[in-house]
């Protein structure tokens, strides 16, 4: 067995209700390419790909895997398939060139596009409003740390809403707001490549903030009843040891991986402890009256995205428990055992945890896995085709971690494979591969791999379960 944990991967999908949900996913800058066409203006990954040394090799969107000229044949393999949705983001800057302003007929053309085509195909279109790519010259206005944003953002969400709102059913408003409040402002990894606290925790606030206000007008116009809902990059966060320490640190990392965001959503408050971590390093959420009510406006469902599972250790590796400012040492800690492509550890037990940890202290709210996958080092033969085990693998594993937590009680309803095809994984450029379909960057050539057949196989063997059940049912067998 190539990874240690899940009870029964050959049949993943066991017990899971007939009414779930299957599904790949993709966004619009990994994957679209044609910057400059129709009236799009650059977002921030444009500029942010432009910076020496950002994105590995140099990489970037411009082309990405042509999607946009290729979308009908791409709607045709999520259809082979057989998944009923797909999650697919509006880039900002094609619906509402600048972000302010009238929406651009051209640029929300294609999604009008894209949306029939999938109707057409019998797959369920599933928009999320923003994955990341701002338009540029709403960063040159501050970005997400200015809170002018969040109301430029409720505004383009009406603009998409009022173009497509009469036949896409779900809505996830942002996609991973840790990532762009974090990476593109702490850490400076992602765009647009800052380096400063008080601007990440400006940022977390505005996001929901703009999440709140998308929401809100969006269900108060919503021409029939809609689902609306957010996603978040969610991980088991465990102390390495059990000692006061490593304890201390898993909670300060969940606190602003994982707290910060689910309970002004659910709960209308910020944690306390939260707030008194970033109190000591003077960093303070920028809060005004009347915000943390919009915030945690009512959710239909939550989009969680998996990856991985991780620890943290409140000691150095020289045992220390601060760091050369005074300030609590916050270590992430590399586990043993097999990983991705991208370092990251194959743990899918822990999104069992996950599920059940996040049902436990966010009761009441529908749960749906909208990204979980994995990179791999593919080999393709001759013939383009990728022989991806790995993948399937733990494709399975994942899904029957899901299955497992749904036999404990979770209301989860709904698996999205990331990603439909091979795309621009960010700041590592075209080199992880996460697809279930195989993209020659050269050709723009699409071959399913094996992991591609098994998800399709797995989907469809679901079905005729279900169906099957549903036949003897109606014929009135017990
Ligand atoms: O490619 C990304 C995606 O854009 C957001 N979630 C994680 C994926 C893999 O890193």
């Amino acid at each position: 067995m190539p990874y240690d944990t899940h009870p029964d991967p050959a049949d993943p999908t066991a017990g899971l209700p007939p009414t779930f949900r299957w599904g790949v996913a993709t966004s619009a800058y990994q994957i679209e390419g044609a910057v400059d066409e129709d009236g799009r203006t650059p977002s921030i990954w444009d500029t942010f790909c432009q910076r020496e040394g950002a994105v590995a090799d140099g990489d970037d969107g411009t082309v990405a895997c042509d999607h946009y000229h290729r979308m009908p044949q791409d709607v045709a393999l999520i259809s082979d398939l057989g998944v009923d949705t797909y999650r697919f983001s509006v880039s900002w800057p094609r619906v509402q060139p600048g972000g302010r302003g009238p929406v651009n007929p051209r640029g929300v053309a294609f999604y009008d596009r894209l949306v029939d085509e999938l109707l057409g195909a019998g797959v369920d279109p599933w928009v999320t409003l923003y994955h990341w790519d701002l338009p540029q010259e709403l960063q040159d206005a501050g970005g997400w740390p200015e809170r002018d944003t969040a109301y430029r953002f409720a505004d383009y969400a009406m603009l998409v809403l009022d173009r497509l709102g009469d036949r896409v059913d779900t809505w996830t408003t942002l996609n991973e707001p840790w990532v762009s409040a974090w990476m593109g402002h702490v850490t400076g990894e992602h765009a647009p490549g800052w380096r400063d606290l008080q601007a990440g925790v400006d940022a977390v606030h505005h996001l929901l903030l703009g999440h709140g206000l998308a929401t809100r007008r969006m269900r108060a116009a919503a021409p029939r009843p809609l689902r609306f809902g957010i996603t978040l990059n969610l991980s088991t966060i465990d102390p390495a040891t059990d000692t006061e320490p490593d304890r201390a640190a898993a909670r300060r990392a969940e606190g602003l991986a994982t707290r910060i965001y689910l309970d002004p959503l659910r709960h209308g408050r910020y944690p306390d402890d939260v707030l008194a971590d970033l109190g000591s390093r003077r960093v303070a959420p920028p809060v005004r009256n009347g915000d943390l009510e919009i915030i945690s406006a009512p959710l239909d469902v939550l989009g969680v995205n998996y990856y991985f599972g991780q620890v943290f250790a409140g000691t150095d590796e020289a045992g220390r428990t601060t760091d050369a400012d005074g300030a609590p040492v916050t270590r992430y800690v590399e586990q043993d055992g097999p990983r991705t492509a991208m370092g990251w550890p194959i743990n899918p037990e822990r999104l069992t945890e996950l599920l059940v940890r996040t049902a436990r202290d966010y009761p009441g709210l529908p749960i749906v896995i909208t990204e979980n996958g994995a990179a791999f080092h593919d080999v393709a033969d001759d013939d383009g085709f990728v022989r991806d085990e790995d993948r399937a693998d733990f494709l399975a594993r994942h899904i029957a971690a899901v299955a497992a937590a749904h036999r404990r009680g979770v209301d989860v309803r709904g698996y999205f494979a990331w990603s439909l095809m091979d795309n621009f994984e960010w700041a590592f450029g075209y080199g992880r591969r996460f697809g279930l379909v195989r993209v020659d960057y050269d050709t723009q050539r699409r071959t399913p791999k094996l992991s591609a057949r098994w998800f399709g196989d797995t989907v469809r063997t679901f079905r005729a379960r279900g169906d099957a059940a549903e036949v003897a049912r109606s014929a009135g067998a017990p």
